[in-house]
């Protein structure tokens, strides 16, 4: 039999997060994180589950999501500290039959809750399942810093954000397609903020939390990661252009719909279209 923190998604939650703080990008006990497991993925560890698993109500139902396993960062975690203790810092949790509840299997063995984002995760998690026919399985929420600074200085218009992160680098239209999705400033922690980023979540694998932070969505925790990381490369080049001067040149529309053709990729069009003041 083996351990549970031997697992996969144990391990992969443990580099995910500790590559995430190295990235400065969860100060103190800031970001969260949770990958959808399958049973069959979850039982060959079921002799490390606690024998009477705690029983915990939704503020939002999420029917959605019923019978799904997670493994979820814990409310107030450091990221710094999972790899140090993931049993305390991690819990695996299993949403009820009737999506009304969870119940916490594995984790937190200090006891606490899941991440306060809960509600956004859940929610974005039933609307990118159906979006992704079952394929994205990971959410994603951190303070990724140059990001969440240019939340500051630009318009925050979805279409021209992301057309501005497109230019930034060039395999951006390629990673992230169907571009960056804006919530307005919102109170976080709340079922509110979980219903409009869900939202964005229907079309963009990527939302900005303005004065906070991003969302992402994907299959793994690499690759969501990954975009992340992508976007995150993006906002600190465009902080540097805008830090010198702002742009002389960039790339072009015509460029732009050649690199979505190259990579077999189709463009969000309302950012091809769109343009953005940074060009010089
Ligand atoms: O978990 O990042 O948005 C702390 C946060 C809240
Ligand atoms: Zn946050």
């Amino acid at each position: 039999m083996q351990n549970i923190l031997n697992a996969w998604f144990v391990q992969g939650m443990v580099k995910a997060t500790s590559d995430m703080w190295l990235k400065g990008w969860d100060e103190r006990n800031g970001g969260n994180v949770s990958l959808r497991l399958l049973d069959e993925e979850v039982q060959p560890f079921a002799q490390d589950f606690y024998r009477e698993p705690r029983t915990v109500e939704l503020t939002q139902p999420a029917p959605g999501l019923a019978n799904c396993w997670f493994l979820v960062t814990g409310s107030g975690k450091f990221f710094r500290n999972v790899q140090l203790d993931p049993t305390d810092s991690l819990v695996l949790l299993r949403v009820s039959d009737d999506g009304r509840a969870y119940s916490i299997y594995w984790g937190l063995s200090n006891g606490g809750l899941p991440t306060s984002e809960l509600a956004s995760h859940f929610q974005s998690h039933s609307v990118r399942m159906k979006a992704t026919n079952g394929g994205d399985r990971v959410i994603m929420h951190c303070h990724a810093t140059n990001f969440m600074s240019l939340s500051y200085v630009v318009d925050l218009n979805a279409a021209s954000f992301t057309r501005l992160l497109w230019e930034g680098s060039t395999e951006c239209l390629v990673v992230f397609p169907d571009g960056v999705g804006i919530v307005p400033w919102m109170v976080p922690g709340t079922d509110g903020i979980g219903d409009k980023t869900a939202e964005q979540m229907a079309s963009h694998s990527l939302v900005m939390w303005p004065f906070h932070g991003i969302f992402g969505a994907g299959p793994t925790l690499d690759e969501t990661f990954g975009l992340i990381d992508t976007a995150e490369k993006s906002s600190e080049v465009v902080v540097k252009v805008l830090s010198m001067g702002g742009m002389k040149q960039s790339i072009t529309t015509p460029e732009l719909i050649a690199l979505g053709e190259r990579f077999g990729v189709k463009p969000w069009q309302a950012a091809l279209e769109a343009s953005h003041p940074h060009v010089a």
